[in-house]
């Protein structure tokens, strides 16, 4: 219930260096501005995961979800093909990390240590700003209560830079 699931959205990463977890990485084309925001989401204390077992559920269709009662995000990378090992990241794969970091916002907006998640800013100001296909997803795909979170994560996403530094704003 408090598993903010991802349906359509994306990531990213890193080497060996930023995720301790991640066995046999292959992964060697994460930039300096990806770099940067894996390492404040480790930093954080939140666990990051790449590829878990999870992703390879015969029912999973997400590509990443963050959840805030366990403080635990995932990353399923799109050319991943066994669990726990990090390959190359694709735009898409970025793309989840950044999305998934703001729901990481989301929940350090009204403290880590808690199952709740909150918006923490005028989301409904944010909607013009969304592309058509956005707005179809949200209200497709996800219950009500959770738009201002999808909405606000949807249109932050955009930068590595801007969501490093709103992580750096609410847990630190
Ligand atoms: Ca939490």
């Amino acid at each position: 219930m408090n598993k903010i699931a991802n349906i359509a959205l994306t990531a990213l990463v890193t080497t060996t260096a930023l995720v301790a977890t991640s066995r046999g990485a292959e992964a060697q084309n994460v930039d300096p501005g990806h770099m940067a925001l894996g390492q404040a989401i480790v930093s954080t204390g939140v666990q990051l995961k790449i590829n878990p077992k999870e992703c390879f559920a015969g029912d999973n269709t997400a590509m990443g979800w963050y959840w805030a009662a366990k403080n635990e995000m995932v990353v399923c990378q799109e050319n991943a093909t066994r669990a726990n090992t990090e390959v190359n990241w694709t735009a898409e794969d970025f793309d989840t990390l950044r999305h998934e970091a703001v729901h990481l916002v989301q929940d350090a907006s009204v403290g880590l240590d808690n199952e709740s998640a909150e918006t923490f800013g005028n989301w409904k100001s944010l909607v013009p700003d969304l592309s058509a296909d956005h707005v179809y997803a949200i209200e497709n795909f996800y219950p009500q209560e959770q738009w201002g979170l999808e909405v606000e994560a949807r249109t932050l996403e955009t930068e590595p830079e801007i969501v490093t530094n709103l992580v750096k704003k609410f847990v630190f």
